[in-house]
């Protein structure tokens, strides 16, 4: 008999899932090269999938445009071997709803509701983004020249209110995973999957767990100590820096197509993927996937 395992790929805004979602689609839809789960069996409407691969296709960013925007995507693959099938849904931890539930503790029911039957969970961060857990303080001491004291506006600091958009990224995370899984959501998950997007970007050492340690140490720390099963692999799901379609760069600005031409040159779009962690195939965004499935010996 077969069975089903369902996953939530979560993370903020702009971390990285539409773009992953899009190339995972076109990856196993055009079956261009052999990964490790198929596409999965037929169900509710794929269009939305199919504007996103071929936008990607295309060489453009995924579209941004509130109208072009779908809030939750699901996608099914399969493990032939194991007559498993694999559902896979993408959620935005931004918004009204997740950002107002860091900041008041109270979740929609609608929004809970997403995680009923969930296992496990694929978190999206990106080394794409600046570092966001500084103070001003900290940037003091990084600076050459001393701060004079009198300068800083104290009366200023004390007023300012509260925003909790201006929390930490991995402080957001951190809590978000720990909110789904007690009471009352209560959501058993057993592994976690860290995906490390635009790994383009990456450092020179290219180890998707090393960055996770230096750039997000409380995350790491929390899922080294969270007793669930971990992985992180560092994915570039458009292989580099591409222009948006709707907001179109003037002709002759190259800013924004840097990678364009080299990225649509190669013969097999597929090839454009990059993954690393584990053992994976080049390309095979499906490996993190067969992970997270409890698929993989
Ligand atoms: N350089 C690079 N940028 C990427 C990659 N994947 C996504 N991005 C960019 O990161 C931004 C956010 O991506 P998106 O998939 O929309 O994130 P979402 O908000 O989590 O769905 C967009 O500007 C993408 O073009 C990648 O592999 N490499
Ligand atoms: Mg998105």
């Amino acid at each position: 008999m077969p069975h089903e395992v369902r996953h939530m790929a979560v993370g903020l805004q702009s971390s990285g899932k539409t773009t992953f979602a899009a190339a995972l689609w076109y990856l196993v839809s055009s079956q261009q090269i052999p990964t490790s789960l198929k596409i999965g069996k037929h169900s509710g409407d794929h269009r939305y999938l199919e504007t996103l691969a071929n936008r990607w296709e295309e060489g453009w960013q995924v579209p941004r445009t509130k109208t072009l925007q779908q809030e939750v995507i699901t996608m099914n693959l399969r493990d032939a071997a194991d007559l498993t099938d694999v559902s896979l849904q993408f959620a935005d931890l931004s918004g009204e709803t997740f950002e107002k539930a860091f900041a008041t503790r109270f979740l929609s029911r609608k929004a809970a509701t997403a995680f009923e039957d969930v296992e496990n969970i694929m978190l999206f961060v990106s080394a794409n983004d600046p570092r966001d857990d500084m103070t001003m303080i900290d940037y003091a001491a990084q600076m050459d020249e001393n701060v004079n004291e009198d300068e800083v506006d104290e009366e200023a600091s004390a007023e300012a209110k509260f925003d909790p958009a201006k929390t930490p990224r991995q402080v957001q995370v951190v809590d978000f995973l720990e909110r789904i899984r007690q009471p009352p959501l209560s959501v058993p998950i057993q592994r976690v999957l860290v995906i490390v997007s635009a790994w383009d970007k990456r450092p020179e050492h290219n180890d998707p767990a090393q960055w996770v340690k230096e750039r997000m140490p409380l995350l790491d720390q929390y899922l080294r100590n969270a007793d669930v099963k971990v992985r992180i692999y560092g994915v570039s799901a458009q292989g580099g820096d591409l222009p948006d379609l709707d907001n179109r760069p003037e002709i002759g600005d190259d800013a924004g197509h840097l990678d364009q031409k080299a990225l649509l040159s190669l013969a097999k779009a597929s090839e454009r993927i990059q993954v690393v962690g584990y053992g994976a195939d080049q390309h095979d965004l499906t490996h993190p996937v067969k992970w997270l499935s409890g698929l993989e010996g």
